[in-house]
């Protein structure tokens, strides 16, 4: 948690300049030591309203991006573990609260398996915890997460299951990893993506730590699967993923080439990022502009909202006016999707997916269906 002590030590970190300053006092709504983190928020307004210049989001907006995410990775898990999510004291806040859809307690038959999420659901919670605290009255509101059709969506579009066949991702627990498989690398690529924007050393320094809880969470998710021998379904998920988030070949199974791929590194050994944007491509299942979808039927809360454009580019360049920042609002050409739900919405993607898969990315199609090994 943000204590007295961690924030006095933020504070000091990035009190560089008087920017700095003032970036962090405004994102963490902290007016100084002995005043509530309220008073400043109060009347600054919500994070939504806090001025962003010209090189990006700004740390709030960044934190609030995450604070969606972990909203879903907490209530992923937790409903795993015993049905029940996130209580009420910890999803208020801006923007437009929803209810979660789905979820119920995986029948675990492995003990350790069960232990591992556990732990996750755990740490999900705690982020979300840490997230509020940090944002204080800045922090957006829980927003409708669906955890249902939206992993039986994304099983049809991954070709994991025929559209109409029943898939529950909470039936089993390789059914839970394969689902957890579909988010927890997302979380990785996210934090990584977004450390180039975040302008608060200490907020860095917060951001840092997350997204090494979040890898040891892939970690632990690959390597059970690999462990499993659940090797194909991890290929077709790692692909649709892949599929939507732009033509660059990123994602990676758990095996490439044969042999095991249990950390999906580049060339340096790094982990990889995705934009804001991209990651509102997986998150929505849509490789178009949109606003909601998938795990999101109402959209994430806060102001990177807009999943990026990728579909019309035939030469590999990126559209034009694509938002793949994900910041609203600079960008008119995207749909109007009030009206798709979730079902239309990945039915879209499977098929936009399909199509610039095979379009553009054929190293990914190369790389990606790699057999499993015999
Ligand atoms: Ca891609």
């Amino acid at each position: 948690m943000f204590d007295q002590s961690f924030i006095a030590k933020a504070i000091s970190r990035s009190a560089e300049n008087a920017v700095d300053r003032r970036r962090f006092f405004q994102t963490a709504g902290i007016a100084g030591l002995g005043v509530s983190s309220a008073a400043l928020l109060a009347t600054a307004g919500p994070a939504s309203a806090a001025p962003m210049d010209m090189e990006g989001p700004s740390d709030s907006a960044i934190l609030n991006f995450a604070l969606n995410l972990e909203y879903l990775e907490a209530e992923f898990y937790l409903r795993a573990i015993d049905g029940q999510g996130l209580s009420s004291d910890m999803i208020g806040g801006t923007g437009t609260p929803g209810g979660v859809t789905g979820g119920h307690a995986v029948p675990f038959k492995t003990k350790k398996i069960e232990q591992y999420a556990r732990e996750i659901a755990a740490d999900g919670k705690a982020h979300v915890a840490l997230l509020r605290t940090a944002l204080g009255s800045a922090a957006v509101s829980r927003p409708a997460i669906d955890i249902g059709a939206s992993f039986t969506a994304a099983a049809v579009a991954a070709g994991l299951i025929k559209e109409g066949e029943p898939f529950d991702v909470y039936e089993s627990e390789e059914n839970f990893l394969l689902g957890a498989f579909i988010v927890e690398d997302v979380g990785v690529t996210a934090y990584k993506g977004a450390a180039p924007m975040i302008t608060s050393k200490a907020f860095l320094d917060a951001a840092a730590g997350l997204l090494a809880v979040e890898a040891y969470h892939a970690g632990i998710i690959r390597t059970t699967l690999y462990g499993l021998d659940l090797i194909a379904p991890t290929i077709a998920i790692s692909d649709l993923r892949d599929s939507v988030d732009g033509p660059e070949d990123l994602d990676q199974p758990v095996v490439l080439s044969d042999v095991a791929n249990l950390v999906p590194t580049d060339d340096n050994g790094l982990v990889f990022s995705r934009t804001p944007g991209q990651v509102l491509n997986i998150a929505y299942l849509s490789p178009e502009s949109m606003r909601s979808g998938g795990f999101f039927p109402n959209g994430v809360n806060g102001e990177l909202t807009v999943s990026a454009d990728h579909t019309a580019q035939p030469d590999g360049a990126m559209p034009s006016g694509a938002p793949d920042t994900g910041i609203e609002g600079t960008n008119s050409s995207g749909p109007d999707l009030g009206l798709l739900g979730v079902g239309g919405g990945v039915a879209l993607a499977a098929g936009a997916a399909l199509a610039v898969q095979h379009k553009m990315n054929a190293k990914t199609t190369t790389e990606n269906t790699t057999a499993p090994p015999a």
